[in-house]
């Protein structure tokens, strides 16, 4: 009997940017009795159905975007003989499609760092259960990521969450509704172990995998203490206190470590913070700029963000401390015109972004936008062949829209054509080569221009453009600018690279699943002194 792990994905690549954090805590989570899982990660290459057999456990993580893809190879492994179940965000919102279409014996909502022990012990006993419920667990419980399992050479960037869950509660995100509003943190001595075993692997590259890295504002700390609050003030403070004790750790690390993270720009407030953060070498951050207007970010519930010259500003703070920014933006807002996209570019290049990013509008499911689309269709539903716009991710790729929600004043195509003008505009070889002149040396400066170039042809050749022969040359470049890549970001391993001595121990695991029979742990929390 094996446990297999599989990362669903219709596009393999041979080589991938980010590691898909959720396949090493799962290989953490899974007990010992059951052996090493096999973990297949499908945006290298697609599941090979024979190492299927009869018995195996196969346990599948959806997210909107690869369900379709997830649901045919649990059908796959179901027809072989094997348990099958299904996780992650999109198996949480909707567990009884999971079952039905992907044919899972069993679903966990939630986290799954506790109950996937329980989901195996379950299956090897014949019983498992429809439905888990994993929940939102506590930061101290996240478990460590099994790095020992992966390929290094197939990854350019590692990925570790220090954070879950974000205070805000933006109209497009289903995060604080998933997550929580909660901040969870993670201790950071577990986090900096995992880094340490990372970069002893030639790893110096590492997003950051969080919601939001600054979950306390500066605004929050004065709001609480103006009304007098003083359990919320020392609530946020601790939380704030933790941000920074991680930051200082991070900061002791081998100096060619770079960290990305994705934060809002209410951190462009705080340049102590940014100082901080540079100091622990996170030199850059995915920030939701959204929309470049008042009434766009009103329509998003992110009224907090900055417009206008103001918002320009704001992210050059972020350059002016070291901290780079990949500024996202979304169009297909009801406010937007024609103008907005020459007027978003215009705005990224000034604000001296050094990526950027320019999404659709999806009404991604558990967020605000997708309950009142619901609503909306729930009279005189739109159907894609027989298949209800509202759940487009049952819809084949091939004929999927690449807009849901109709705009008031333009076309579908309008909007995805002008996207892709805008990707096409910002990406170009001169600004590309302008903007690399924030790296060092001449070398860096060339991986500066691959990364970018990957980056445009990955996301909108293979997203956002309809044109078939486009998306496979698309393909087939990125695959070769890939392996380049993963040449730019190897590092020289360090197996010898000592870590920090912690105060207070911590298991190199987190904790066991369940009594018994968890995950290898390094044993009972020990008590040791810091150097
Ligand atoms: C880091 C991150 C990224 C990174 C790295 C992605 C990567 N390769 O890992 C980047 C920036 C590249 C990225 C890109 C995108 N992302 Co993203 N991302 C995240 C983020 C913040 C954390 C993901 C993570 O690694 N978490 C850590 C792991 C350990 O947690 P986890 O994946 O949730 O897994 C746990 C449980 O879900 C469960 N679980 C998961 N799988 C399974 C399977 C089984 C069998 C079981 C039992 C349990 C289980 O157990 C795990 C441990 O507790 C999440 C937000 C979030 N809080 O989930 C968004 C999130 C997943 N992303 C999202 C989106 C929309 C995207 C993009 C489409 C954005 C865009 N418009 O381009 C792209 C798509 C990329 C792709 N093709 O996969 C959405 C997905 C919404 C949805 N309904 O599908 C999320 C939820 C954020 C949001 N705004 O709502 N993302
Ligand atoms: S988009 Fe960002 S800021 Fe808004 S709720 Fe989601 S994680 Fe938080």
């Amino acid at each position: 009997m094996s446990v297999h792990l599989v990362n669903p994905s219709d596009n393999s690549f041979g080589t991938a940017v980010i590691t898909p954090r959720w396949l090493f805590v799962l290989a953490a989570a899974t007990p010992k009795t059951a052996g090493d899982p096999i973990l297949v990660d499908e945006s290298l290459e697609p599941i090979v159905p024979e190492s299927i057999q009869p018995g195996d456990i196969v346990g599948v993580s959806v997210h909107t975007g690869n369900a379709l893809r997830g649901y045919a190879v649990g059908r796959m492994a179901r027809a072989r003989g094997a348990w099958v179940v299904y996780g992650g965000i999109h198996a949480t919102l909707f567990p009884e499609e999971a079952l039905e279409t992907g044919e899972a014996h069993a679903v966990v909502k939630g986290d799954g760092d506790v109950a996937w022990g329980q989901v195996v012990a379950d299956c090897l006993a014949g019983k498992p259960e429809r439905i888990y419920e994993g929940g939102r667990i506590e930061g101290s419980q996240f478990l460590a990521a099994r790095w020992d399992l992966m390929n290094p050479a197939k990854y350019m960037w590692a990925s570790v969450q220090t954070i879950r869950g974000c205070p805000k509660h933006c109209s497009f995100c289903s995060v604080w509704r998933t997550d929580g509003q909660k901040p969870r943190q993670r201790k950071f001595q577990s986090v900096v172990d995992e880094i340490v075993a990372l970069r002893r692997l030639g790893f110096r590259y590492i997003a950051l995998a969080d919601d939001n890295f600054y979950p306390v504002t500066l605004t929050d700390l004065r709001q609480a203490r103006e009304q007098g609050n003083t359990a919320k003030l020392e609530e946020l403070t601790a939380i704030r206190t933790e941000r920074y004790q991680l930051m200082e750790e991070l900061a002791k690390l081998p100096k060619d470590m770079v960290f990305f993270t994705q934060i809002t720009m209410e951190a462009g407030e705080d340049g102590d913070y940014l100082d901080a953060m540079r100091r622990a070498n996170i030199k850059g951050a995915l920030v939701g700029v959204e929309a470049v207007t008042p009434e766009g970010l009103k329509a998003v519930f992110k009224d907090w963000n900055c417009s206008g010259d103001a918002l320009a500003k704001r992210l050059q703070t972020f350059k002016e401390h070291g901290v780079h920014v990949l500024g996202s933006f979304i169009f297909g807002l009801p406010s937007d015109k024609p103008a907005t996209f020459d007027a978003t570019v215009e705005m990224a290049l000034k604000a001296g972004v050094t990526f950027a990013q320019f999404v659709m509008m999806t009404p991604f499911p558990g967020t605000v936008d997708f309950g009142r689309w619901e609503k909306e269709q729930a009279t005189h539903p739109t159907l894609v062949g027989d298949v209800p716009i509202t759940r487009y991710w049952m819809i084949p790729t091939e004929v999927r829209p690449k807009m849901f929600t109709p705009h008031p004043t333009m076309s579908s195509d309008e909007i995805r054509e002008r996207t892709q003008k805008v990707w096409d505009k910002f990406y170009d070889w001169g600004p590309v080569w302008k903007r690399s002149a924030c790296t060092p040396n001449l070398r860096s400066r060339i991986a500066f221009m691959f990364l970018s170039k990957l980056y445009r042809q990955m996301y909108a050749g293979t997203g956002i453009s309809t044109d078939s022969a486009r998306r496979k040359k698309s393909k087939s470049w990125a695959r070769w600018t890939a392996k380049q890549c993963k040449k730019l970001f190897q590092a020289t391993p360090m197996p010898e690279l000592a870590g920090p001595k912690w105060e207070i121990g911590i298991p190199a695991m987190g904790h066991a699943a369940f009594a018994g029979d968890g995950p290898e742990t390094t044993g009972p929390f020990v008590v040791i002194s810091k150097n």
